[in-house]
């Protein structure tokens, strides 16, 4: 059985969409963040103690984007990740990474200032920054959005997964009025399928 370590709003967000999708069996190991930088059994998986975490029999991995890679190789095909030689492939293959690289990544500095920093640290220039960044790249997700319905092209596939996560956070993040509506009317449809339903409750029984 896939094991997928996170739960809650954690990046094992996108690995349990991705699993709904392709109607994989798996289970969420709900995982505190606070305890994962002291629990052995979670330092063995991970020694930098950061979530997501997969493990499936041999297998264990780290970052969320190629956990979905993985499944779409192991468990596949899924018309989730178009074919090479599709015309669509760069543009999926380049948004798969754009959704973590370039957008997810940097607002860490944010989510981190806003809810563990020291009180007169949370108004810093550097977490204002992340999320200025972040807006500023958008650009590119909402100019690809009024060309096309989902970001690779006319379908739906893993890079709508990755490139949603971020902005799934907006509220939560606080940056909500700054999201593009192109963007915000995708994240409403996305929001509505049937796999992101199941994926946001399954992985909310037991929030991290
Ligand atoms: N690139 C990694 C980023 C992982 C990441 O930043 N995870 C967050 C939770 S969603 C975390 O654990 N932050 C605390 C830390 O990095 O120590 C991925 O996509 O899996």
């Amino acid at each position: 059985m896939i094991a997928i370590y996170g739960g809650g709003r954690t990046r094992s967000l996108r690995v349990v969409w991705m699993a709904e999708e392709m109607g994989l069996d798996y289970e969420i190991r709900p995982v505190s963040l606070i305890e994962t930088k002291s629990d052995p059994a979670f330092q063995a998986m991970n020694p930098a103690g950061f979530l997501p975490v997969l493990q499936d029999g041999d297998v264990t991995m780290i970052e969320s984007v190629a956990m979905m890679e993985y499944l779409a190789v192991r468990y596949g095909p899924t018309p989730l990740v178009p074919p090479t030689d599709d015309p669509t492939w760069v543009r999926y293959k380049q948004f798969l990474h754009f959704g973590e690289s370039s957008v997810a990544a940097v607002l860490n500095i944010a989510v981190g200032s806003k809810f563990a920093a020291p009180r007169e640290h949370r108004d810093n220039w550097g977490a204002a920054l992340a999320v200025d960044l972040a807006m500023n790249r958008s650009c590119v997700v909402a100019n690809q959005l009024k060309a096309t319905p989902f970001i690779a092209g006319d379908e739906f596939t893993a890079a709508d997964i990755s490139v949603a996560y971020p902005y799934l956070l907006a509220k939560f993040i606080g940056f909500q009025d700054r999201v593009d509506p192109v963007i915000q009317d995708y994240i409403g449809r996305l929001k509505a399928r049937p796999a992101f339903e199941r994926a946001l409750a399954r992985s909310n029984e037991k929030a991290a």
